[in-house]
């Protein structure tokens, strides 16, 4: 049966090379932004995301181990105990050792996944010693950001529309205030909806929070390396729920509290909103 083996071999190397392909496109993919054919998902730049990251790793490598042996077994079945080859069927209807063997091996993986995704969900629900932190607000539909430790700022922020949009900017994901934050530094963030369910989701940093009306919801977050992180509202809340983008500017902590200073002025009167938005809130 050499025919059987160059197939089984085919399928394996086929399978492998897609794992391989998954992995460098997650190393290839840029800082804080989604890349024209990304593979994988973004660079990691803060500690929870490093670890939904390796999790995520290492659940590739045993999905895939999984699919190949279940495909393996499949392939020698079906060439195995084909009509020809296997005219008169065993009537075997029980194996114990094989019994005990399909119950206990899946049991085992299952819990070798359950460790480190318990242990994940609980490093990324709460922020150890936090040393400052972001309120976020979720509108139909635009963002707003308070940061009570930092003399009360308060600020809506917006997507830049297309129209308005300039060279270097990312579509749909530019906003005309970008949340700042200084690297190095424990955030605790805590999201509230202020009409229906939105969600704020940065997937660099390894955010995903629901902004229930009603309700607060806390999760942290250290970044690692200065830059722009972008992300977007992941729960469905309305029209334009494609177009109310996250956009955080983590920068040195000498810059955030020159910026400090900075907003303390520029969001002393809030409350303009840019007219195409207002008009959208009154249709
Ligand atoms: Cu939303």
């Amino acid at each position: 049966m050499r025919w059987t083996k160059h197939f089984a071999l085919a399928a394996v190397v086929g399978i492998v090379t897609l794992g391989v392909l998954a992995i460098a496109g997650v190393a290839a993919a840029a800082i804080g932004a989604p890349e024209p054919w990304q593979l994988g998902m973004q660079t990691p730049a803060s500690p929870v995301k490093e670890w939904i990251h390796s999790f995520h790793n290492l659940l590739l490598v045993i999905i895939t181990l999984v699919t190949i042996f279940v495909l393996g077994l499949l392939i020698y079945t079906m060439i195995r105990f084909r009509k020809s080859a296997n005219p008169t069927p065993s009537r075997t209807s029980h194996n114990t050792l094989l019994e005990v063997l399909w119950t206990a091996i899946p049991i085992i993986i299952l819990v070798i996944i359950a460790i480190p995704s318990f242990k994940l969900l609980y490093f990324a629900d709460r922020a150890q010693n936090a040393e400052m932190t972001l309120k976020v607000a979720g509108h139909q539909w635009y963002w707003s950001y308070e940061y009570r430790d930092q003399g009360d700022i308060k600020f809506d922020s917006y997507m830049i529309a297309d129209s308005d949009i300039k060279p270097g900017q990312k579509r749909l994901l530019e906003v005309d205030n970008r949340v700042v934050l200084p690297v190095g530094t424990t955030v605790r963030i805590l999201v509230a909806g202020a009409d229906v369910i939105h969600s704020w989701m940065v997937p660099a940093l390894g955010l995903q929070v629901y902004a229930m009306p009603g309700r607060t919801n806390e999760m942290w977050v250290r970044v690692d390396k200065p830059g722009v992180y972008y992300g977007q509202c992941n729960q469905i809340c309305g029209i334009n729920h494609a177009y109310m983008p996250i956009a955080i500017e983590a920068v040195s902590k000498e810059d955030f509290n020159r910026w400090v200073e900075e907003a303390k002025k520029k969001f002393a009167s809030t409350g303009d909103k840019p007219a195409v938005i207002a008009a959208a809130e009154t249709r």
